[in-house]
């Protein structure tokens, strides 16, 4: 059966509070097709409930569908078969959450991942891919390209640019900054050669220690002969040098809006100490060149935070010595597999996991870009691969069934089994060895409130605790989890749920607020350190904009790139609760993110307004100002990514 001759295309059309759904499968060749499933995987899900008609919903695992024809039917060759389906399960907004996978599966056992076009919805355009464009609508001054913006820029005059720097260092700090720097911009911008020996033009850049500055903080002064940077540590001198990158990139490649300084100083640090990025890399893999590039682009909008969310419903991608399962199951998906192919993958199997070796890479290289690395596992909820992996983890007498919001089933470890706690103990020491940040971030969201209450174990745990709840489980497990870290040295990070249940100590942890801002600022309130990430900003799985067109999920609204930049973190917050906020972070989901193209479209120039909110003092933000320099800012897959179909190929 050849793959190409069929392919499938869906479209929505919305009904009141719910809609319809179409999915129809062409038969482009020359023979009949019969004795068929439909699988289908996108971020949008047929629920149970849903009425079909064409076929019937036989298998289902979140946003994997299995839909079988009526008896005897057979699709003709040039025919189309139609399932319509009505009222699915949410309302679809933007294309990336109609289908994204099709495989036909075949009585032979056989499965063909067939071409899936993007759903379109009526009147839908073209897609939007690539980062978002902005134009300033008033000139800047200075006219210097800086993102994030310094904190105090005294600049006067221009100069011709320099071609590239011959960076001075005689200390150790600062030549692991240059050596970083070169590095770096090496990686981002290959062609441009912006460090350079004297003999090739390199501009004089003397490095300087200045023990009495803080920590992140840098001066650069520019003069007529030499640009001196001064910073008391390698983060410093690396901003430093960033700093000046920027400043000469755009004054070479946009010269009508920004020029070179030729006398005066930037004296910056930032306004936050956490400046973070986190990156979802189970509901996609991202293999390891792809991290070291975003790493770098990270660096590049001097954030120093990146949180990795490693396991999940969907995969688990840390090799871990003493349970090969985890990654040998939990980091592959294919028809007939442990895990389907789900959020679009193809039918065949695919995936991948991170070795200790490529995790040490990384380590090594975030960690020259003054990164630290704050690795996810999370739990107890969000844990279908692991527990496909380690079924030994379950209670043999669990009956009935419960749901995840992203609709997996029975997917949380049991507070109440007694392996559980020894399987995340090997775990954990495994991967406290491997990172070796300050922070280890546990998860602990999104646990169903009937979580449990099929499970026998679970019942007689909580009778003994004279409790009644899955959050007063939960707050068992964080507990438990939390103590075992600290012992190890480690402050525990979570999602703000962790809170719920009171199981976790306010001293040795911090939490990342995602539902909304005010729910951080209550937390911060009731003592708790936290990190303000709301979906309503700071969610770059969040689409632009209302249209179709735009890629990306709307549950917590979209957010255009002026609303995320305009975004007040801690807004009204008083002195006390500002004392417990750490920062800032965007969250980067990976569920529409079949295509990078769809992928640079979401994080930039929205990751680079965050970034902003970080370090630049919220007087010193302006919009304007942005708009104008954004576009200098790097994105992952460059910008003029076509939509990749390798996975329909
Ligand atoms: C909620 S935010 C989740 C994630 C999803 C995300 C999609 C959080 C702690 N949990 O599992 O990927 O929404 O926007």
């Amino acid at each position: 059966m050849n793959a190409s001759d069929f392919e499938l295309t869906s479209s929505y059309t919305r009904v009141g509070e719910t809609g319809l759904y179409c999915l129809t499968l062409h038969n482009l060749g020359v023979h009949p097709l019969n004795e068929f499933r439909l699988g289908v995987s996108g971020p949008a899900r047929i629920g149970f409930d849903a009425k079909l008609e064409g076929g019937t919903l036989t298998k289902r695992l979140s946003n994997w569908c299995e839909i079988t024809p009526d008896k005897g039917f057979v699709l003709e060759a040039g025919d189309d078969w139609i399932v319509a389906v009505h009222d699915p399960d949410f309302q679809i907004h933007h294309w990336t959450e109609g289908t994204m996978t099709a495989c036909l599966i075949l009585a032979t056992g056989e499965t063909v991942t067939i071409r899936t076009h993007p759903s379109v919805c009526e009147g839908s355009g073209v897609e939007r891919l690539g980062p978002v464009r902005l134009t300033n609508k008033e000139p800047i001054d200075p006219e210097i390209c800086v993102i994030p913006w310094p904190n105090k820029v005294a600049v006067s005059g221009a100069r011709a640019v320099p071609e590239g720097f011959a960076i001075k260092a005689n200390e150790a700090m600062g030549a692991a900054a240059a050596n970083s720097f070169e590095k770096l911009t090496t990686a981002l911008f290959p062609a441009e050669n912006l460090v350079r020996p004297s003999e090739a033009n390199g501009f004089p850049v003397p490095l300087v220690v200045d023990e009495a500055m803080e920590d992140e903080a840098y001066q650069v002064s520019f003069s007529a002969n030499e640009l001196v940077i001064h910073a008391s540590s390698m983060n410093g001198f690396l901003y430093g040098l960033i700093t000046l990158g920027q400043i000469t990139r755009g004054a070479r490649q946009m010269p009508e809006k920004f020029l070179f300084p030729a006398a005066g100083t930037i004296s910056d640090a930032p306004s936050m100490k956490w400046r973070g990025c986190h990156l979802d890399a189970a509901r996609r893999f991202y293999p390891t060149g792809e991290i070291a590039q975003f790493l770098n682009i990270l660096a590049w909008n001097k954030l120093n935070r990146f949180h990795w969310h490693l396991s999940d419903d969907e995969a688990w991608r840390v090799e871990i010595d003493a349970y090969p399962s985890l990654t040998d199951i939990g980091a592959w998906r294919g028809v007939g597999m442990s895990i389907p192919p789900l959020l679009g993958t193809s039918g065949e199997r695919s995936g991948g996991f991170y070795t200790k070796t490529d995790v040490r890479q990384i380590i090594t290289h975030a960690s020259a870009l003054g990164i630290e690395i704050v690795p996810e596992i999370d739990v107890p909820g969000h844990c279908y691969a692991m527990l496909e992996a380690l079924p030994e983890l379950r209670d043999p007498d669990e009956a009935g069934t419960y749901y995840s919001i992203q609709g997996f089933p029975n997917n949380c470890l049991n507070p109440a089994v007694p392996e559980v706690y020894r399987a995340l103990e090997r775990i954990f020491n495994e991967l406290c060895d491997l990172f070796p940040s300050r922070y280890f971030h546990v998860g602990a969201d999104e646990v169903p409130q009937d979580a449990w209450t099929g499970s026998p174990m679970a019942k007689a745990r909580l009778k003994a605790a004279g409790k009644s709840d899955a959050n007063a489980l939960q707050a068992m497990f964080l507990k438990r989890v939390q103590d075992f870290l600290t012992a190890k040295g480690k402050i525990t990070g979570a999602w703000e749920e962790a809170a719920q249940g009171g199981g976790i100590d306010k001293e040795h942890c911090y939490l990342v607020g995602w539902h909304s801002v005010e729910i951080a600022q209550k937390l911060a309130a009731e003592g708790y350190n936290v990190v303000v990430s709301p979906g309503q900003a700071y969610y770059l799985d969040m689409a632009n904009g209302p249209e179709w067109e735009e890629p990306g999920a709307s549950w917590a609204g979209y957010s255009s790139p002026q609303t995320t930049y305009e975004f007040v973190p801690a807004k009204g917050w008083s002195n006390v609760e500002r004392a417990r906020l750490l920062g800032v972070q965007a969250c980067i989901w990976s569920e529409p993110m079949k295509d990078r193209a769809v992928f640079d479209r979401l994080i930039f120039p929205r990751l680079s307004a965050i970034a902003e909110a970080g370090w630049t003092a919220p007087a010193l933000k302006d919009w304007n100002r942005f708009s104008a320099l954004a576009g200098m800012m790097p994105s992952l897959h460059g910008s003029n990514s076509q939509r990749l179909e390798a996975d329909n190929a």
